[in-house]
């Protein structure tokens, strides 16, 4: 075997925003896999904001990315050799660790296989894979909606918001989507069906919450922390739930944000505030899998991509996801 293999790398840590020179793209020669090991086409890589953190040198739940080695991320590809009897050649596969580069040579425990019948195959690291389960289990197990509450989701036309938002119509609330231009806006009211939307960059946040949810905000799902979430919570309804799921407006800040107090709100309102890890629910993945796929069989549920093909792109796709640029679950479609 002699496979050449090219693959971004982390050339240096970003500070800030994430720059064009702080990746390289190298190549390699990849000459054989150990037992265990399975050889990948990567096909599909997914961009998601967490990988920010993994390219700063805190340590989160997982480690950092080392300064030279591959930006790890979550991927689809074709299995083209395998040393491990659970796998045979034209497989497809999912895995969180595959990474931006061509080909991954990767113990086999860390993929699993999916069928590509059931639905497109990059849908296993979009609506059916890591921002899905997010969007259902901080929904349904944090937030727990009821019917009639009035909820707010952030960040509403990416990967996360815009299933939260649905799901959060087939559970009966009133929803009101927060998002960063009209065109998105206009998506979400016209397609999504969402009851009302703020275009945050237009828009008096707290303003529009007070009109949209006269009787205060039952559920918020935060997506963004910073200003936007702050005027959220000074609006929140008694025993309102607050499911912290990101805050990608902190992500690239160099000196940390001060900002409106909204402890007493949550105190006076007797709400809740729980941040969450999507990992938390790995076990349960599978139900949640069944229940999205039936709902995107009957269209309850539809989902928007923005695919970018050729793996060189990442690096410019990843700042635009920093940026707001993406509408809809960011992809690159490797071309190789
Ligand atoms: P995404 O929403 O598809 O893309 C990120 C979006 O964030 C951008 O398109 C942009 O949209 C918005 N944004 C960027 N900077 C912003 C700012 N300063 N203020 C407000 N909005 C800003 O990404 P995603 O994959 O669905 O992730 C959404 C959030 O969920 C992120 O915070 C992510 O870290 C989090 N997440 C958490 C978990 C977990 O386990 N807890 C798992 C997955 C994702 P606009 O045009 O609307 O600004
Ligand atoms: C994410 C944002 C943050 C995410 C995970 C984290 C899986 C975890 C951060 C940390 O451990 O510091 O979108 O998605």
């Amino acid at each position: 075997m002699n496979i050449k293999n090219n693959k971004i790398v982390l050339k240096k840590r970003p500070v800030g925003f994430p720059k064009l020179d702080d990746f390289e793209i190298v190549n390699e020669t990849i000459n054989n896999i150990n037992y265990g090991e399975v050889l990948i086409k990567v096909i599909w890589l997914s961009l998601d904001p967490y990988m920010r953190g993994r390219m700063s040198e805190a340590k989160s739940y997982a480690d950092p990315v080392k300064i030279g080695d591959v930006i790890t991320g979550g991927a689809v590809g074709e299995v083209i050799e395998s040393k491990c009897p659970n796998f045979i050649k034209g497989d497809i596969v999912e895995g969180f660790t595959l990474g931006w580069q061509e080909f991954a040579k990767i113990n086999s425990s860390l993929v699993r296989k999916i069928e590509p019948s059931l639905a497109p195959i990059q849908t296993a690291v979009g609506v059916l894979g890591m921002p899905g389960m997010t969007a259902y289990f901080g929904l349904f197990e944090i937030c727990r909606p009821v019917p009639g509450d009035n909820l707010v989701v952030s960040a509403a036309s990416g990967a996360v918001g815009q299933l939260v938002g649905q799901l959060a119509k087939i559970a009966g609330c009133n929803v009101t989507g927060i998002a960063g231009s009209d065109e998105k806006c206009k998506y979400l009211k016209d397609i999504l069906k969402f009851d009302n939307v703020i275009n945050y960059k237009k828009d008096n946040v707290f303003k529009k919450i007070k009109e949209y949810c006269p009787s205060g905000v039952n559920v918020y799902f935060d997506n963004v922390g910073g200003k936007i979430s702050d005027d959220v919570i000074s609006n929140i309804a008694p025993f309102g739930r607050i499911g912290v799921c990101g805050v990608i407006s902190q992500y690239n800040l160099t000196q940390m944000e001060t900002g409106m107090r909204v402890q007493r709100a949550v105190l006076t309102n007797q709400a809740s505030v729980e941040g969450f890890l999507v990992f938390r629910f790995e076990q349960k993945y599978s139900i949640a899998r069944k229940r999205m796929a039936y709902w995107l069989s009957n269209r309850s549920l539809i989902w928007k991509e923005d695919i970018v093909t050729g793996l060189e792109k990442a690096p410019e796709a990843f700042i635009g996801l920093m940026n707001g640029k993406n509408f809809g679950k960011l992809l690159i479609k490797l071309d190789n």
